[in-house]
């Protein structure tokens, strides 16, 4: 019997291998705190030669919106293939195998369908990684913080971090001792007169490549994922990157004020970032705004030439042709908008995010979609395009049939949400943000009791893209609200796209 068992469940892999072999390639790359501003998005002062490369050989997304806009929600959510609400994951310090024990994640579906699955630095959140995700354990260089002298004696006053930031106290688990670590970290920006690979994102970068001079020669197709931490603060990269850029041409953030008529909640200052030496309390003055926004565009520079070493890499093994190449910021970031940075919100700026996706033979290569895609849509997407069975559980659509046709109707609204310890009554409430083609609708709920309005926000893109004024309010909207907050309660099962 025992025979008969092991000769069945052999025969069954070496079918699956069989199968597999026909399979594409993944190559799946995060990037964190990317917001969708560099070269092949319109914004040409920002140099990302490598990542307009993927998006010359595949299909730019223009307003592809991520499910919660900070990094643990909105990976958790993207890897589970369910929306925070399943996942359970509000925040950084839950790992989604609390709520979702068996869920089977993106990287062990294809595990899972005779794929070998990689990955090396930050794809889930850091301190929250998955073992069942992977093939082999997943694996990240360590590397230091800073690299200017002065920095690096900051740092050893201020509090030991982790390379993705995180304190190290949390990442062991000791939440309390980590909330009193949380000092004034060093410095927001450095050039630092270093090689690539002194920073984590060059030594992830060698990583990859080395580990694809060796994945190749594995029977079964790869899904290697790689992810890179710039341009997450600190922004620091070498000084090369730095002088790509001409301070004097930084142009600062238009709006700078919160947007009128909006809960005070909705939108906060970013404390992530008042955690850094040398920033100010309160609203950040222009001259370090100015700063501030040349390391962020040196950050991405930086983390680009490191996506180039690996794209040139698969170009060199003459893999490409058979390996589908994937991008994400894991989402938006606020850089001195609404006189607020970092993420945290339901805003446009924070959960709109670049998506790039490029498949061998596609038939639009080069070309962009406005089709509104959610982060949650990536994993059926992926496992369509691999001929992968989807799983029942999951909560996104494959947005496989934008690649036949861009600009086809698609879905009706993307879906995103935040919490907030407390609403105008003191209790914790949720926002709940729908972005339709015209118009972004925020409702705001009691946590406990969703038929709790707590307040409403209402911004139409049509005529304030900044989303500058709430409109809720106006007597004039009255019947656009309700009608709007028709389809909000239809959620993502009611916005789905007509096949
Ligand atoms: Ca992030």
């Amino acid at each position: 019997m025992k025979t008969l068992l092991r000769l069945l469940f052999v025969a069954t892999l070496a079918t699956l291998t069989a199968r597999a072999a026909d399979r594409p390639n993944i190559l799946f790359i995060a990037v964190d705190d990317l917001r969708p501003e560099f070269g092949c998005y319109g914004f040409d002062y920002v140099k990302s030669p490598n990542l307009d490369r993927i998006a010359r050989a595949g299909l730019v997304f223009t307003r592809a919106y991520c499910q919660q806009a900070v990094c643990s929600p909105t990976r958790s959510s993207l890897m589970t293939g369910t929306r925070p609400d399943t996942t359970k994951v509000w925040d950084l310090e839950t790992h989604f195998r609390t709520a979702l024990p068996q869920v089977v994640t993106l990287g062990q579906h294809f595990k899972q369908n005779g794929y070998f699955v990689q990955g090396m630095g930050k794809i889930f959140h850091g301190g929250y990684d998955d073992p069942p995700t992977w093939s082999v354990p997943w694996q990240t260089p360590r590397a230091p913080m800073y690299a200017r002298p002065e920095n690096i004696a900051l740092t050893q006053r201020n509090v030991q971090t982790e390379p993705d930031g995180e304190p190290k106290a949390r990442k062991a688990g000791k939440k309390k001792a980590a909330k009193t670590a949380r000092g004034p970290r060093g410095p927001a920006f450095e050039a630092g007169d270093v090689p690539d690979n002194y920073y984590q994102d060059g030594k992830v970068a060698d990583l990859a490549v080395a580990t694809l001079r060796t994945i190749r020669q594995k029977t079964e197709p790869f899904f290697l994922a790689v992810g890179f931490v710039k341009p997450h603060l600190p922004f620091v990269s070498p000084k090369k990157y730095w002088d790509l850029y001409d301070p004097a041409k930084i142009q600062l953030a238009p709006n700078k004020f919160r947007p009128k008529d909006a809960p005070d909640y909705a939108i906060l200052p970013g404390g992530e970032l008042h955690n850094y030496h040398g920033i100010p309390a309160g609203s950040v003055p222009d001259d370090i705004a100015r700063q501030l926004k040349h390391g962020y565009y040196a950050a991405i520079s930086y983390m680009d030439a490191q996506v180039g070493k690996v794209l040139d890499e698969l170009d060199r093994l003459g893999l490409r042709q058979n390996t589908i190449v994937i991008l994400w910021g894991d989402h938006g970031w606020k850089l001195g908008e609404h006189d607020a940075w970092c993420k945290h919100s339901n805003c446009e700026n924070d959960t709109n995010a670049p998506l790039l996706l490029s498949v061998p033979g596609m038939k639009h290569a080069g070309a962009r979609t406005a089709a509104l895609v959610e982060f949650v849509d990536i994993y059926p997407t992926l496992a369509d395009l691999a001929g992968l069975p989807l799983p029942v559980h999951l909560e996104g659509t494959s947005f496989k049939p934008l690649l036949a046709d861009p600009q086809r109707p698609w879905k009706q609204a993307a879906f995103s949400q935040y919490p907030r310890p407390a609403g105008q009554t003191g209790q914790p409430v949720m926002g709940y943000a729908m972005r339709t083609e015209r118009y972004r609708f925020v409702v705001w709920v009691a946590r406990n009791d969703h038929t709790k309005v707590d307040a409403i926000e209402l911004y139409d893109h049509q005529t304030d893209p900044q989303e500058n004024t709430n409109l809720a309010k106006r007597s004039e909207h009255a019947a656009l609200v309700e009608q709007l907050m028709a389809q909000w309660r239809a959620g993502w099962r009611g916005a789905l796209p007509k096949t």
